[in-house]
């Protein structure tokens, strides 16, 4: 060691002033309310926070849990096998609203149908969408995934259960966001007023705040994308691809859980795509339970989502498990891959 160098301080921890901001808290500071509509904000990102802390707790020693891990020798209503741990994640969101009073129904990706919560309602005027396992491909690896959520209110009394108010565009969303679990577990959320990152404190069993207000640069480096599904795309897609393959500045980085592509994009800027494929041409993500959430987080972040032709946020589902193809992240970068669509859409 030099004599300028100091030595490491291994007890040393973040400073106090960070303790105090809990979520709770944090929402009702957003809000500037106490309001019951407030407290109601607040409870429901408490309830989200507690779900992410059961499925992080369960995920850092899976592989050590019997049955943990694996499928279940199901398919889900969209024909994908299903793993234990997306029927675990899925019922921890459903136990953590039950006799909450915050929301009616529940709908998610592992779900044929929403899931009716009676006993909450008529004071729950909320819906809660989620996909509960982003990327549950990663999850037998130990690799990063995540929760997205995403909030609406609940429009008329859906008597008949179909939930027909939840086929509406994404700026009815009232909140959205998503949990990342990786080295350390980050819950990212935006009820309209910016987007905030909080940490999870294990010791304390506590989401920290830790940035606030955050903003993605106009343009980054990434370029996020399956490219194994090159020869699937259409022509201006893989336009788009050869022209980043030609120009420096610009590098690959695809994890493979759509949380994770996000987040990095969302502090380090670039663009992150699904687009659709000739087999499935709506692509892969689910609209309700994915695009739209993130598209809600990264407009509230200066950035842009589109599907190449129509703003995500102003995309009509026509069935609750809808897809839509998703191209996500800085303006800039959006707009590049844009021009090469539009330009072919002109010819
Ligand atoms: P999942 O929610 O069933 O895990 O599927 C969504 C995931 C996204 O997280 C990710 O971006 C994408 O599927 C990866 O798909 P692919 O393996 O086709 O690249
Ligand atoms: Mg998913």
């Amino acid at each position: 060691m030099t004599d300028t160098e100091q030595p490491l301080d291994l007890t040393r921890q973040y400073a106090l002033d960070r303790d105090c901001t809990t979520l709770s808290r944090h929402v009702l500071q957003q809000l500037h309310s106490f309001s019951g509509d407030a407290q109601d904000l607040s409870a429901l990102m408490s309830r989200i926070a507690l779900a992410g802390k059961f499925i992080a707790r369960r995920l850092s020693s899976a592989g050590l849990i019997e049955d943990a891990l694996g499928f279940t020798g199901q398919r889900n209503v969209q024909g994908e096998a299903v793993k234990k741990m997306d029927v675990y994640t899925n019922q921890v969101f459903i136990s953590v609203f039950e006799q909450s009073g915050l929301v009616c129904r529940l709908a998610s990706e592992e779900m044929d149908k929403p899931y009716y919560l009676p006993e909450n309602c008529p004071v729950g005027r909320y819906t809660l969408l989620y996909d509960p396992l982003d990327g549950s491909s990663n999850v037998d690896v130990n690799l990063n995934v995540g929760s997205i959520f995403s909030i609406r209110k609940q429009e008329g009394e859906d008597l008949d259960g179909t939930a027909q108010d939840l086929l509406q565009a994404g700026r009815k969303q009232v909140g959205a966001g998503y949990i990342l679990y990786g080295p350390s577990t980050i819950l990212v959320y935006s009820i309209g007023t910016g987007v905030h990152a909080f940490i999870l404190d294990p010791s304390l069993g506590e989401f920290i705040l830790a940035q606030e207000n955050i903003q993605i640069p106009d343009h980054g480096p990434v370029y996020s994308v399956n490219e194994g599904n090159f020869w699937q795309w259409e022509e201006p897609l893989r336009d788009y691809i050869r022209y980043v393959h030609r120009h420096e500045g610009y590098t690959a980085r695809y994890g493979g859980a759509l949380v994770g592509d996000f987040h990095r994009i969302l502090f380090q800027g670039g663009v992150f795509l699904y687009p659709g494929t000739i087999k499935q041409p709506e692509g892969k993500l689910r609209l309700l339970y994915e695009s739209a959430p993130m598209a809600y987080l990264i407009e509230q972040a200066g950035g842009r989502a589109t599907t190449g032709r129509l703003e995500i946020m102003d995309v009509i589902p026509e069935k609750i498990h809808a897809r839509s193809p998703l191209i996500i992240g800085s303006r800039d970068d959006v707009a590049l891959v844009e021009s090469f669509i539009q330009e072919r859409d002109r010819e």
